[in-house]
């Protein structure tokens, strides 16, 4: 069995009050690790000794040298490209082309990316005339944040946490991450690269356990965590906002969505189904940035439908390590009943059900995974429980629109405002729509392709800050001016 433990001040340790808890494989709910759940005075240990690698070997490394260091974890992570690629298998049950070829990726590139960031930051200064005459030279500093505590989630699970422990590194910090309680092995591994390559004792940290009462909630509430990072449900991100008010610490905040993706009916047409059952599909539809409510220009809804349904069903369930098999289980149990009862609500709602809407029949001990169908629905308004709630499984609502301003007026009207995919051969109307809807991130004709220098965030309820690029600068680093008299 393999046993997942903390990684405080450089170390592997267990939970010093003995506790542990148990991974579930998505695939078939057999018990395949046991994880060590950090207490209290082990997320104070781990803050305390991030806190001390703040001044010291770390506190004085000059930006080249910390660059050199995370070029070196990025080939590291390379290097154990294999082990990482398993590691989040086995946790989230998906299949391997999409770890090998964009989840695992994007984690080393996370690092390199930020630490060329880094590398290339401009200080702004200004002359400033004084009575006197002499003048006066300001010049800015960016200075470290500190202590950053980055909480994550279990749908992308080394994307989306060395997307935060990259910048923050690049920056200075030191981090203590409490991964996903369903999804520790990449974060795990991270640790031992840290070690492997030479990262100092204490600057990046690992505490396991669980949100409320737990790993969690010791370290949002911790006085001495500098900032929060935080990706995961919008309720979620309330609780620990409450949290950083005390000690008025900031935060960066990625959270839910309930995405549109608006087909017009001069888009390439099996473009269009491609990119939109991706968005709806991949992952399980486990992808904040994914589509749960799709608009179709009235001329080609029905064919737009049936397009969709046909690829909906030419799903391969099956282990992920299994040839030809590209689509996977939902994250745990408790996700999968979530799911299946918006799938009832929809029915009781009086949905079409196009495709989908149950579990699909599974060999073998598979028969007991999260497994899903893939589920389209149409017929609703846009008032229904599938339509304004996000899901965070894979489902879609299709609705008909006739006019560009009605699908706009649509596409907004909700509290999230996370991504959008708009798909048009029609460049002035895409420039146009995309300027018009309320959210971080919209794409045209593509969804999910991802430049790792541009803005990243969500709108109204699905974030707060935004990251990437230098713009992870503004809350990994404090500017500080420097006034000069001549
Ligand atoms: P979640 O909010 O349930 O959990 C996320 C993390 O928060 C976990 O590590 C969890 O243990 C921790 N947590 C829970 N309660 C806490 C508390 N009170 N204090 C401190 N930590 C706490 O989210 P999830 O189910 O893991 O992930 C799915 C959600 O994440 C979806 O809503 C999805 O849209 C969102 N998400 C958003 C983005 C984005 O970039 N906007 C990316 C991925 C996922
Ligand atoms: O690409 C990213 O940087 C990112 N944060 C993706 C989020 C995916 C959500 O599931």
């Amino acid at each position: 069995m393999r046993l997942i433990k903390n990684y405080i001040n450089g170390e592997f340790v267990d939970s010093s009050e003995g506790k542990v808890f148990k991974k579930y494989s998505p695939l078939t709910n057999e018990h395949i690790a046991d994880i060590q759940e950090a207490s209290r005075s082990d997320v104070d240990l781990a803050v305390k000794s991030a806190r001390n690698a703040l001044s010291g070997e770390w506190g004085l490394l000059t930006p080249d040298q910390r660059v050199e260091l995370l070029y070196g974890v990025a080939d590291e992570i390379t290097n154990r490209f294999e082990d990482f690629v398993e590691a989040e298998m086995v946790d989230t049950g998906q299949p391997s082309h999409v770890q090998r070829h964009v989840f695992i990726p994007r984690g080393a590139a996370n690092f390199k990316v930020f630490a060329d960031v880094i590398k290339n930051v401009p200080a702004e200064s200004f002359m400033m005339p004084t009575p006197d005459g002499e003048g006066a030279l300001n010049y800015s500093l960016r200075v470290p944040k500190g202590v950053v505590g980055i909480i994550s989630p279990w749908n992308a699970p080394f994307l989306l946490m060395t997307w935060k422990v990259g910048p923050a590194l690049a920056c200075g910090n030191t981090v203590i991450v409490k991964p996903s309680e369903e999804t520790p092995l990449t974060t795990t591994l991270l640790g031992e690269v840290m070690s492997k390559v030479g990262i100092p004792d204490g600057v990046f940290n690992v505490v396991n356990g669980f949100g409320p009462e737990s790993a969690g909630e010791f370290l949002t509430t911790h006085p001495e965590v500098d900032a929060i990072t935080f990706t995961g449900e919008t309720r979620t991100g309330t609780a620990i906002m409450k949290a950083a008010a005390e000690g008025c610490r900031d935060v960066s905040f990625e959270m839910g969505g309930k995405n549109a993706g608006i087909v017009f009916a001069d888009a390439e047409f099996d473009k269009a189904v491609d990119g939109i059952f991706r968005s709806a599909f991949l992952n399980t539809g486990q992808v904040c940035l994914g589509t749960e409510r799709v608009y179709v220009e009235r001329p080609i809804f029905e064919k737009f439908v049936q397009a969709l349904k046909e690829k909906a069903e030419s799903v391969s369930y099956g282990h992920p390590m299994e040839q030809g098999s590209n689509y996977g289980p939902l994250i745990s149990k408790e996700h999968q009943e979530k799911v299946l009862s918006y799938y009832q609500k929809a029915v009781d709602e009086g949905a079409t059900v196009v495709t989908g809407g149950g579990i699909p029949d599974m060999p073998g001990d598979m028969a007991n995974g999260n497994w899903i169908q893939p589920t389209i629905w149409t017929g609703l308004s846009d008032d229904a429980a599938v339509v304004r709630e996000e899901i965070f499984g894979p489902c879609c609502h299709i609705m008909p629109f006739d006019t560009e301003a009605e699908v706009i007026a649509k596409a907004n009207d909700t509290e999230y405002g996370l991504s959008t995919t708009v798909w048009t051969s029609n460049l002035a109307r895409a420039h146009r729509v995309a300027a018009k809807i309320d959210v971080g991130i919209a794409w045209v004709n593509s969804w999910f392709l991802r430049d790792l220098r541009t803005a990243f965030g969500g709108s109204k309820q699905s974030g707060i800050g935004r990251e990437g690029g230098v713009h992870s600068l503004e809350f990994y680093t404090e500017m500080r001016n420097v006034c000069v008299k001549l």
